[in-house]
């Protein structure tokens, strides 16, 4: 047998653990059908920026206490783990360091594998890719073709951030100030042409379908999903004008048709066609609409951005008081939604009051509710925001509520084409072009004869050249006559390839899927073992993807299976979403009130003073934030496992919060799991040595607690049964049901507290301590996998046939109970007994008590006796 050595010692176990794991290569996973059942355990890909972070390795932790879980309750687990490898930041380090993107990720990917490595992590290797690889994206440029064909993929004119200086198209976090990031350039906006995913014929599904999802996602995830996807019912109305003589009409969305009667103006978005065509005549206009080109596209800050307005001086008819409506052109209406118009009513719409207060624009109430708190006035008109009621100044339809309203409008102008029921969704087509040089090629050859023509199937994938330096001045691929240069495949005549590349959540939205045949060349997926393993049943991540990521996967979803690859609505089962690592912060305030963030091992602090260790000067303690490079308040995790090992680091995440709450880390809160896995440690080799002496085996000792004879077992040993038993029912609901993975921890160091205080004081009871020590390792395993294992196996155990130990309910019940005993309901003593003993002899057992004799002073007229808890007696005289 091997000696164990008596010092915990996790550096060297560690490594060597690894090192087996990996060449018995015990993770792997096949695809082909087996007897267990199986389990698909998913936390985020990382993004290759170089170096793993704290939110990392909870992320990943988490992940994998769930799969050693399932392990060892008899599942096949799949956890498999790729990387989010296209994106910007490869580019900006490109442009700062002269570094192909390529190279940068690649060597960031070997860098963070050996990190996610040393956390010792249960990972399935062999299903390891990266996205920004051929192998990976052509499938999703065979998706894109077929969708193309389908019309589910259509290419429209789309405003972006234009940086006439670099000459280059800028993201929304690229733009600060309104100024391109790297030359400071005033940015323009620009109409270019871009593909669209047209996830808004999906948009119903989405919605519905995240009632499948309630109970198995969190709350709040599935209540931002729905309001992104953002059904409104409304009406769209039309006003009426005429055009050189022609009569036409213009359509206005609203959700508040019984307010149709207090529309003052109408406005219409810049890009709205009835004011380009007013723009011609009009040149201060023309000028307005040019300012509105100005600033971010974003459209949060379109909501920001103050309110501004130009009268056309043109004006519509309202169809049912026949008066004129002036007709403005505001940078708040948005093109994209509705129909790009508004009809304006300041006396119950925020944007329309502002507006109107700001351009003088008569504002009428229409709607009156009695239990609004005040008289209606301008001055307190926000208290009536937003508020049904009842019509009010409104003609024929006075007196009548919204739905009454709603229906009278609607059979009033319906017939005359005048209006229609409208549902709309805030949920926009999906913008994927992107102008970037490190993304996955789109596949379209652009033809001066054919126009867009997709790549064909068998010419695929369009291969990114990874030999490329950008220099941030537009997209290198312009610039490359090898990339660009090709022939029409309808036409044959010398034709362009497209240089625009995807979005980079069309990578993270399928690779879910991918890992079921990471490697298969024949198709996108192999439906086979996609459906061996897919929807994936446990889904972990932060809730920062909460919607855009979400939604993108569950429509990508949708569309595979729409595709036939996939069986099934939803790829995600279960959603856990993490919560936030957060630090300690410390900093000076310079001069121009700027902060200079230290590090914490800068600092010397007893948590209400804090002094630089450089200079002896104070320090502010600031808040408690997230953990970040410009606070300086990361803490870095290769350190930490140096420093502790990742065992510790693993039950450190784990315990010191619920998974889905913030965890404020303490480095000083280490000291805690590390010295009980030192215990444990100390205690597993002191038993390894008693059973030595005595030519035991702890394998042997094993077997034979079910040949306990309860009846004849140490109060102690009972007690140490039981509370071993406890634990195993306890972190069998926790992680099973309750997603609970920090009380697991705390019931685990109870048992060994128990354990170690446990004294021996017979064969029974090193029986029974045997099976605790098991116990405490084989449950340790999931959190501390390492030293657990190698414990396990010193004690002779194969690891490779652990499974979750079962329970002995026996054990759990408790042979005797502690009943109180009254007299006229004050406590007056306390029995030792059997559980449901029998009620005549605790009446008769109670009496002989001498704290109770005492006060049995008169005729007992009562016994009362409530079973399991207490026996109270009614004395009178
Ligand atoms: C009149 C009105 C009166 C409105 C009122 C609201 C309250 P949701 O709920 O998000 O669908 N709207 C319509 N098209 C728009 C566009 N292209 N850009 C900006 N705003 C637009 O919002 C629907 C409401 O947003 C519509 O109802 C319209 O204003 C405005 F007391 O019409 B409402
Ligand atoms: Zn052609």
């Amino acid at each position: 047998m091997i000696k164990i050595h008596p010092q915990y010692d996790p550096k060297t176990i560690e490594t060597a653990q690894q090192q087996k794991w990996a060449s018995d290569k015990r993770y792997e996973t096949c695809n082909t059908k087996s007897d267990k059942p199986s389990r698909y355990i998913l936390s985020m890909f990382p993004y290759p920026s170089g170096k793993l972070h704290m939110g990392h390795v909870r992320n990943y932790t988490i992940g994998d206490v769930l799969s050693r879980y399932y392990r060892l309750k008899g599942y096949e687990v799949m956890q498999p783990m790729g990387w989010d490898a296209f994106g910007l930041p490869a580019e900006n380090a490109a442009i700062a360091n002269g570094v192909a993107p390529a190279d940068w990720t690649f060597s960031n990917i070997n860098h963070m594998r050996e990190q996610l490595k040393s956390l010792g992590l249960s990972i399935d290797w062999s299903r390891e890719f990266a996205t920004c690889t051929p192998a990976y994206y052509r499938w999703e440029q065979w998706l894109f073709v077929k969708l193309f064909n389908k019309g589910l993929v259509y290419k429209k004119l789309a405003t972006v951030n234009w940086d006439p200086v670099d000459n280059t198209v800028l993201a929304n976090e690229q733009v600060v100030d309104g100024r391109g990031w790297r030359s400071g350039a005033l940015v323009e906006k620009r109409e270019i042409p871009m593909y669209y995913y047209k996830i808004t014929a999906y948009a119903d599904e989405l919605l519905n379908d995240l009632d499948k999802l309630e109970g198995h996602w969190p709350q709040q995830v599935i209540t931002m999903q729905r309001n992104w996807i953002g059904r409104s019912e409304g009406m769209t109305l039309n006003f009426l004008y005429e055009l050189d003589g022609k009569p036409l009409t213009l359509e206005v969305f609203t959700t508040r048709p019984d307010t149709f009667m207090g529309v003052t103006y109408v406005s219409i978005a810049s890009e709205h066609p009835l004011a380009q065509h007013m723009a011609k005549n009009n040149p201060q206009l023309q000028d307005f609409i040019e300012e509105c080109k100005k600033g971010s596209v974003a459209e949060a800050d379109v909501a920001k951005a103050q309110k501004l307005g130009m009268n056309t001086g043109f004006s519509v008819k309202h169809p049912i008081t026949k008066q004129d409506i002036p007709v403005w052109v505001a940078n708040y209406v948005l093109m994209s939604y509705g129909s790009g118009a508004v009809m304006g009513v300041p006396g119950h719409d925020e944007r329309d009051f502002e507006f109107a207060n700001k351009y003088n624009l008569p504002i009428i109430q229409v709607i009156t509710n009695d239990q609004a708190c005040c008289q209606y006035d301008t001055k307190n008109w926000h208290d009536w925001y937003a508020i049904k009621g009842i019509c009010m100044n409104s003609g024929e339809f006075d007196g009548l509520d919204y739905q009454q309203m709603f229906d009278k409008l609607l059979a009033k102008l319906e017939p005359k084409g005048l209006a229609n029921k409208t549902i709309n969704f805030r949920l926009r087509d999906w913008g994927v072009s992107r102008q970037r040089y490190w993304g996955c090629p789109i596949p379209i050859i652009n033809c001066e004869h054919c126009g867009a023509v997709p790549v064909p199937e068998s010419d695929l994938p369009v291969v990114l050249p990874t030999d490329v330096v950008p220099d941030g001045r537009g997209n290198p691929l312009n610039k490359m006559p090898k990339f660009t240069d090709t022939t029409c495949p309808k036409c044959n005549q010398p034709a362009k390839c497209e240089t625009d590349t995807f979005d980079t959540f069309m990578e993270s939205s399928w690779y879910y899927a991918r890992f079921v045949s990471p490697n298969d060349t024949q198709g996108m997926l192999d439906k086979d073992h996609a459906n061996k393993w897919l929807p994936v049943d446990q889904y972990i991540g932060g809730v920062e993807h909460a919607v855009m990521h979400l939604l993108y996967a569950r429509f990508f979803h949708k569309l595979m299976r729409d595709e036939g690859l996939v069986n099934g609505d939803e790829p995600f089962a279960n959603l856990l979403t993490q919560g936030m690592v957060l630090a300690g912060t410390f900093y000076r305030e310079n001069s121009d009130g700027s902060k200079t963030y230290y590090f914490a091992d800068e600092v010397d602090t007893d948590g209400k003073i804090a002094t630089l260790k450089a200079d002896g000067l104070p320090v502010t303690i600031g808040k408690i934030e997230k953990m970040s490079k410009s606070k300086n308040n990361g803490i870095d995790p290769q350190a930490t496992i140096k420093q502790y090992g990742a065992d510790t680091v693993r039950l450190y995440t784990m315990f010191t919060a619920p998974a889905d709450q913030t965890l404020e880390w303490v480095d000083d809160g280490l000291k805690g799991p590390y010295n009980f896995l030192k215990k444990v440690w100390r205690y597993a080799a002191e038993h390894q040595a008693t059973l030595q002496h005595k030519g035991l085996l702890a394998t042997n000792l094993s077997t034979k607690t079910d040949d306990l004879n309860q009846a004849n077992l140490s109060k102690t040993g009972k007690n140490l049964r039981r509370k071993t038993h406890e634990t195993i029912a306890k972190l069998d609901a926790d992680l099973g049901k309750r997603l609970a993975l920090n009380t697991p921890v705390s019931s685990l160091m109870e048992l060994a507290n128990e354990l170690t205080n446990f004294t021996i004081a017979s064969d029974d009871d090193l029986i029974i301590a045997n099976e605790a020590l098991i116990t405490l390792l084989v449950l340790l395993q999931m959190f501390a996998p390492h030293m657990a294992e190698v414990l396990l196996e010193n004690l002779g155990f194969n690891p490779l046939e652990l499974t979750y130990p079962s329970l002995d309910a026996s054990a759990l019940v408790q042979d005797t109970i502690t009943m109180v005993v009254q007299v006229n309901g004050k406590i007056r003593g306390e029995l030792e007994v059997a559980p449901n003993s029998d009620i005549d002899w605790l009446k008769n057992q109670a009496k002989t008590l001498q704290s109770v004799q005492k006060y049995l002073t008169g005729n007992i007229i009562k016994e009362i006796v409530v079973p399991n808890k207490l026996i109270n007696i009614v004395v009178k005289g």
